[in-house]
């Protein structure tokens, strides 16, 4: 492929449902959209996962768009490129900064399958399969109004829940869930709530029988993670802290984990994902597809790449409805009675952008030329 041209814009699109975690409450979601184009007016895109706000990461809407609009871009503008895997080795130079790049690897790697004709789960070595999908709940004003809200994503099929925890917020809700719906498969994420003070009140979630506990304690605490984890029954799934296949091999060999959540825009894109999925793989770990409140761009991104046979457990890859009406899609990704998502079939994601949406919540465009 010949990249002719990037658009870069930024949309703001209110949230179905404010989402609350241990750092804080969102009502809407900005992003960075990408577009690449080929030579032969091919178009395929992207989705920038950091917010406005640096609080689940060091990157913003902005700093994604300063290093998007001054390093990435220039670094692949008007170059012939046999595959999107080429692109990483383009910005080697650049540090960090993994949401712009996946953002700008993923949009090439969509224009990369649709030239081909093949849909994206394909071009990444995997036959399409129905994807098992649970749901992430965020922390909710009281124990009923939570327990009312997982009442309703059940009925919708979801098979598997998540819920946000942080001190305070811990024991009372899974204990209640227990009560209410018996062993559901249930699992907690503390987005780094947690200090090694804290060890023993998570200690006493062992008796719920957990899927797992997501991102105990900070994100460089790899050791402290390993230290928890020894004197924990349930396994402790590492999402924030696993920033790169070499972190990712650290974390096992130290015993910082059991399970890793794989997100593409935290790991700087599909190469260095698949690699964390194809050691994780080759050691006997099971991963999952994380989520970033992506729209139907990068929802349709996730459920191609949870296609891979490591991805043994349900993701955070729900239906477009409970997030965004409308989403920026069609046709929109909807979850089955039995708790499954169908990757959408067609050429690349298998899904466009609607313009007259994406019109409808952009608050600045450009494009680039070679
Ligand atoms: O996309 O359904 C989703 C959100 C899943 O909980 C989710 N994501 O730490 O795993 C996580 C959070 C990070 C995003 S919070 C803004
Ligand atoms: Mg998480």
């Amino acid at each position: 492929m010949r990249i002719a041209a990037v658009g870069l814009s930024v949309l703001r699109m209110p949230l179905v449902r404010a989402f609350e975690t241990s750092f804080g409450r969102m009502a809407a979601r900005e992003f960075v959209l990408v577009s690449v184009e080929d030579a032969s007016g091919a178009v395929g895109w992207g989705e920038c996962v950091a917010d406005a706000d640096p609080f689940y990461s060091a990157e913003t809407t902005t700093t994604a768009w300063h290093v998007l609009e001054k390093y990435l871009v220039p670094a692949v503008l008007g170059r012939s490129v046999p595959a999107a895997s080429d692109l990483p080795a383009m910005w080697t130079r650049v540090r960090g900064h993994h949401m712009a790049k996946a953002a700008l690897e993923m949009a090439a790697w969509d224009v990369d399958a649709r030239l081909r004709g093949q849909p994206l789960c394909e071009r990444l070595g995997a036959a399409a399969r129905p994807i098992a999908s649970g749901v992430s709940i965020g922390i909710e004003g009281s124990i009923p109004e939570l327990l009312d809200r997982i009442a309703l994503e059940l009925a919708a099929g979801y098979r598997r829940i998540k819920i946000k925890i942080k001190p305070g917020w811990d024991r009372a809700p899974v204990a209640a869930i227990r009560d209410r719906f018996g062993d559901v498969p249930l699992m907690v994420d503390a987005n780094a709530a947690y200090t090694p003070a804290d060890a023993a009140g998570l200690t006493g979630l062992d008796e719920f029988g957990l899927m797992m506990i997501e991102q105990p304690l900070d994100y460089g605490d790899l050791l402290r993670h390993a230290r928890l984890q020894a004197g924990l029954r349930t396994p402790i799934c590492l999402d924030e802290s696993i920033t790169s296949p070499d972190v990712a091999a650290d974390a096992l060999e130290l015993g910082a984990c059991r399970i890793i959540n794989i997100k593409p825009g935290r790991l700087g894109g599909f190469v260095a994902s698949m690699a964390v999925h194809d050691l994780c793989r080759a050691a006997g770990v099971p991963v999952w597809h994380g989520g970033m409140l992506e729209s139907g761009i990068g929802r349709a991104h996730n459920l191609h790449l949870s296609a891979l046979p490591g991805f043994t457990l349900p993701g955070d890859v729900a239906a477009s409805r409970r997030y965004f009406v409308p989403d920026l899609i069609e046709p929109p990704i909807d979850v089955a009675p039995d708790g499954t998502i169908q990757i959408p079939p067609g050429p690349g994601l298998g899904v466009e952008p609607v313009p007259e949406r994406v019109a409808a919540c952009r608050m600045h465009a450009v494009r680039y030329h070679a």
